[in-house]
C-alpha cells in the first residue's frame, strides 16, 4: 500500500513535469505522429506544424495570403538558410496556381512536399529531421 502511494505521487510529479516542459522541448517526430503508425500524413504535418504559427505570423495583413513580400519579411535575416534548405525557388514552386499568393494549402503543402524527399507522400522519421531541435522552423 505504501510503495504503491509512492508510485503514484511519481507519477503525478512527472506528469507535471512534462507538462512544464512541453512548451520548451523540440518537436519529436512520436509527438507530431498522432495514431504512432511511423508515419506522418499531411493531416498529421498540418495539424502540428499550424500549431508553431509560422503562416499566421508572416501573413501581416491576415488575409489568409502570403504575398512574395510577407514571405520574404517573413523569413528576414534566415532567408539564406531557407534557399540553401529549401531553394530559393520555393515560393513559386508552393504557389500551385499561379496567383503569386500562397495560400494555407499551397504553404503547408509545400513545406509538407519538401519534407517528403522520395515524394510518397508519407514523412517518414528520417524525412522529418531537421523540423526538430536546431531545425530550420526550430520547432
Ligand atoms: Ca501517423
Ligand atoms: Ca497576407
Ligand atoms: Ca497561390
Ligand atoms: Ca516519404
Amino acid at each position: 500500500m505504501k510503495l504503491f502511494s509512492n508510485v503514484s505521487r511519481l507519477g503525478v510529479c512527472a506528469f507535471g513535469l512534462m507538462l512544464f516542459a512541453a512548451p520548451v522541448s523540440a518537436a519529436e517526430f512520436g509527438d507530431w505522429d498522432a495514431n504512432a503508425d511511423a508515419r506522418l500524413t499531411s493531416e498529421e504535418f498540418r495539424m502540428n506544424f499550424e500549431e508553431v504559427g509560422v503562416f499566421n505570423a508572416w501573413d501581416e495583413n491576415d488575409d489568409l495570403g502570403l504575398t512574395e513580400s510577407e514571405f520574404e519579411t517573413g523569413l528576414g535575416d534566415d532567408a539564406t538558410a531557407f534557399n540553401t534548405r529549401f531553394g530559393d525557388k520555393a515560393f513559386d514552386e508552393w504557389d500551385v496556381n499561379d496567383d503569386d499568393r500562397l495560400s494555407n494549402d499551397e504553404f503547408y503543402d509545400g513545406v509538407y512536399a519538401s519534407y517528403d524527399s522520395d515524394g510518397d507522400k508519407i514523412i517518414e522519421e528520417p524525412e522529418f529531421g531537421d523540423i526538430g531541435d536546431g531545425g530550420f522552423w526550430d520547432v
